[in-house]
């Protein structure tokens, strides 16, 4: 043996006994690669020890090759186990941390549901719906022929006080009541008219428990030939019925409204006390004119109600402002 032979397997032995040393201690995939590499690689210190192999004899390079062959083959096994072993590692941790437990109670998500006021609004459109009514908007701006003009609102009525109506500096108004929908839906239309009209309302009223300068108005409409002041009671009773479950007594009291002739006052008794809930009467002709309808033709009746009261006597709310808090204790007992 020469001292070069004797050299190689020092040095292939010592290579090896490194290698495995670091092999184990590696704990990331992508460097154990880089030290395959730099052990196994082309240009790795493997390679580099047989290229001293050149300056063997015949007789040794059979020798220290299979050692160097050996030696290479361990290696190989060696980097293979530590790749399974952090592979396995890994995907365990990847298990680990994507767990999902099912057994955990879910995030609860509240469901949303209408605003008091809207639920309101809805049961009363049905009902005049399920009454053979279809349903008409309009806009809340308006003119001052729209919202009093042609609702037989004379120039010097006090709802056209500049203290109880919103204008604005170009002509229009909020409108003080949706019977301007009435007016253009009538404009628009032939009779027989059978209207239900939701909306929002304006007025400039100071806010207390019982006001509020925005609220909610539902008015109905009808036009004929032959209606009368019974077929209007019928209506408005029948109404009452299908909205408070039951029949109650109610009262009409005679009233004034510029655009209705006669008019009245619709009281109930419920909960032992008598309320108001509603306006009504006969369409005034000066307003059945005004829509271009002849009065000695047609006749037609016509009926208010508050929503925001509607509401506080059905449900036994205190104060008008509370639908407007947006107070989710409040609203989200309806
Ligand atoms: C009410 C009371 C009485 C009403 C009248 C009209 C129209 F357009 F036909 F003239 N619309 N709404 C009316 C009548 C409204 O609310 C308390």
């Amino acid at each position: 043996m020469t001292t070069i032979s004797n050299a190689l397997e020092l040095e292939l032995k010592n290579l090896k006994e490194k290698a495995q040393q670091e092999i184990k201690s590696i704990t990331d995939l992508e460097i154990l690669e880089q030290l395959r590499i730099s052990y196994l690689g082309k240009k790795g210190q493997l390679s580099r020890i047989l290229r001293g192999m050149g300056k063997l004899n015949r007789e040794e390079r059979p020798h220290v090759g299979s050692l160097a062959n050996e030696v290479k083959e361990a290696l190989q096994i060696n980097l293979d186990q530590q790749r399974q072993i952090l592979q396995t590692a890994q995907i365990k941790a990847q298990l680990i941390a994507e767990t999902l437990d099912v057994t955990m109670p879910g995030v609860n998500r509240p469901l949303g549901r209408l605003h008091p006021l809207n639920s309101t609004i809805d049961r009363v459109l049905d009902i005049f719906v399920g009454l053979g009514y279809s349903v008409a908007t309009g806009t809340h701006l308006e003119t001052d022929y729209y919202n009093f003009e042609a609702l037989n609102i004379p120039p010097n009525h006090p709802a056209r006080d500049m203290q109880d109506t919103f204008f604005l500096t170009d002509g229009h108004l909020l409108r003080t009541h949706t019977s301007p929908v009435q007016i253009h839906y009538m404009e628009a239309h032939e009779p027989p008219v059978r209207i239900v009209a939701p909306g929002r309302v304006y007025r400039r009223d100071t806010v207390d428990a019982t006001h509020s300068a925005v609220f909610h108005q539902v008015e109905i409409l009808t036009v004929d030939k032959g209606l009368t002041f019974t077929n209007l009671k019928g209506t408005i009773k029948e109404f009452l019925k299908q909205m408070f479950g039951k029949e109650l007594p109610v009262k009409f009291r005679a009233s004034y409204f510029p655009f209705t002739e006669p008019s009245a006052e619709v009281d109930i008794q419920w909960q032992g006390k008598w309320l108001e809930v509603m306006g009504c009467g006969m369409v005034d002709p000066n307003v059945l004119k005004a829509v271009g309808y002849d009065p000695e033709v047609y006749t037609g009746f016509a009926a208010g109600l508050g929503i925001e009261r509607f509401a506080m006597v059905l449900h036994q709310i205190d104060d008008i402002r509370r639908f407007y808090n947006n107070d989710m204790r409040f609203l989200s007992q309806f």
